[in-house]
């Protein structure tokens, strides 16, 4: 048996948790934020059997959509926090961040 943890974008987080109840699959959704742009996402973890993972990633694949984003940090541009000027950046968030674990043991009580 595998876990399946997938950082996903909020906006693709309902479609996703309709397409897996379709197919079957059982999900946990936690609500996270990312590290760098410090803005929500969301991450599902999936137990999910060894012979199905492709089946999973491709529905994940399939409903995650890669998007850029601005993010606006502050720039300095002289000495002291006066002078700091907006300089957005643009980055690109991914469809899915996925990480797939062994697991030891899987009970259900
Ligand atoms: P964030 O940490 O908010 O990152 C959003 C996007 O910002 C990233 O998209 C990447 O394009 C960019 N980015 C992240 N760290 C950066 C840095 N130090 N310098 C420049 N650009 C940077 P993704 O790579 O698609 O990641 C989307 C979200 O997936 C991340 O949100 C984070 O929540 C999660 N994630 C990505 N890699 C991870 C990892 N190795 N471990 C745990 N979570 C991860």
């Amino acid at each position: 048996m595998k876990l399946i943890m997938a950082v996903v974008q909020d906006k693709d987080s309902n479609r996703l948790s309709s397409a897996l109840v379709k197919a079957g699959f059982k999900a946990t959704k936690l609500a996270s934020t990312g590290g760098f742009l410090r803005s929500g996402n969301t991450t599902f973890l999936i137990g999910v059997e060894d012979n199905k993972v492709d089946d999973l990633l491709n529905i994940i694949k399939e409903n995650c959509e890669s998007r850029e984003q601005l993010v606006a940090p502050v720039s300095p541009m002289g000495g002291n926090a006066d002078s700091f000027i907006p300089h957005p950046v643009e980055v690109e968030v991914g469809g899915a961040t996925v990480f797939v674990l062994s697991v030891d043991e899987f009970k259900r009580f």
